[in-house]
């Protein structure tokens, strides 16, 4: 049998806010734009307690501040939650291999495979986020991706819910139509006009009437969903990667001090990104562009592959080293490919 699990993490963006701030902890919090409810954006998303308020992602800021004013407004900082996705998914690869990675906080895994109880490994995945990032998730477990997906959001925040085949009718049918995964807004509209407002009402519907109503694919997939039936393999990524940083100048740069500073900066990042992501690189790759476009590349590989910023220099400045420097340069960057997964399962300091 298949056995998918999906984890969904709580208030993402206020969660990652809260753990640099942990003075607003209970405190509403909302996130989007600029920060500043005055000027235009939307809600990204608010922690729970904003929600209380009615306060939801897409809302408009304005409209949030009228209804939460004591709220705290803070501006999106994408690469920080990044930079906490990319440890979750490392965390979940540590589970399972078979990962595909949904969003910037959800992922599914499948679990089958794997000889411990499903509910046990869900306890196991949400003990190991919160001891390595502080934060929460949801977890749902169920025989496919539709299911679990929509498990994972049945007992939010902190949630870990189990969901059988048979549990469809008692705790999804229930559900307004907009919470069955696929159903947007348009589709919710025209279920609406028909006179569907929950999946149980869809599920009552006969497949030719959505097919007339949808079109043959579309119709069948709503009458498929609303019983729960999904056979979707999960979308993993199978090509082989890499980790990269490039800057171009805002100046063409002449000067080989200038470029090394650049050239360090870049090999750290590209290091850091390779711990967070839980990699080793065994090839290292310089691509510099000429103020005529003109692109060259240098690689070396190393003999041990390795997530450590010195080795990535070394290695970088070995490459720089073999460019000629009689032109002035637009864009240098960095890549680190030949990549493995650091070990299984062993845990690093
Ligand atoms: P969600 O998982 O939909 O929301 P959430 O994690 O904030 O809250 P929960 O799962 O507990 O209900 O989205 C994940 C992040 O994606 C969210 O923290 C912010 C971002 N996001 C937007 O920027 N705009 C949106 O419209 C939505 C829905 C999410
Ligand atoms: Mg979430």
């Amino acid at each position: 049998m298949r056995r998918i699990l999906h984890v969904d993490m709580d208030a993402f963006f206020a969660a990652v806010e809260l753990q640099r701030l942990p003075e607003l902890a209970g405190r509403p919090v909302i996130i989007g734009g600029s920060g500043d409810p005055r000027q235009r954006g939307v809600v990204s998303t608010a922690s729970y307690e904003a929600r209380r308020f009615g306060v939801h992602s897409g809302m408009p800021l304005r409209i949030a501040w009228q209804l939460c004013p004591q709220a705290v407004f803070l501006p999106v900082d994408y690469e920080a939650y990044e930079r906490v996705s990319r440890r979750i998914k490392a965390i979940l690869r540590r589970f399972s291999p078979v990962m595909e990675d949904l969003g910037i906080d959800e992922a599914f895994l499948d679990i089958a495979p794997l000889v411990a109880p499903p509910e046990e490994i869900a306890r196991q995945i949400k003990a190991r986020i919160r001891a390595e990032t502080g934060l929460s998730c949801s977890v749902g477990i169920a025989p496919n991706k539709l299911l679990a997906k929509m498990a994972s959001d049945l007992e939010k925040p902190d949630g870990l819910t189990v969901l059988a085949e048979e549990d469809v009718p008692a705790r999804i049918w229930p559900l307004p139509v907009r919470k069955l995964w696929g159903v947007g807004p348009k589709t919710e509209e025209r279920l609406r006009a028909m006179g569907v407002t929950t999946i149980g009402e869809l599920a009552r519907r006969p497949l030719d009437r959505l097919t007339d109503a949808f079109g043959p694919a579309h119709g069948t997939s709503l009458f498929r969903a609303a019983r729960g039936i999904d056979d979707s393999p999960l979308v993993t990524r199978w090509e082989p990667k890499s980790v990269s940083r490039e800057v171009t100048f805002q100046k063409d740069v002449a000067q080989r001090r200038v470029l090394l500073a650049v050239l360090g900066r870049l090999a750290r990042e590209v290091a850091e990104r390779l711990r967070e992501e839980e990699l080793l690189a065994r090839t290292v790759t310089v691509k510099l562009r000429y103020l005529d476009f003109e692109t060259h590349t240098h690689a070396v590989t190393l003999e041990k592959a390795t997530d450590q910023p010195k080795a990535v220099l070394e290695a970088a400045r070995r490459c720089f080293d073999r460019f000629s420097l009689n032109k002035k340069v637009r864009l240098l960057g960095v890549r680190a490919s030949g990549l493995e997964t650091d070990g299984e399962g062993d845990e690093q300091s």
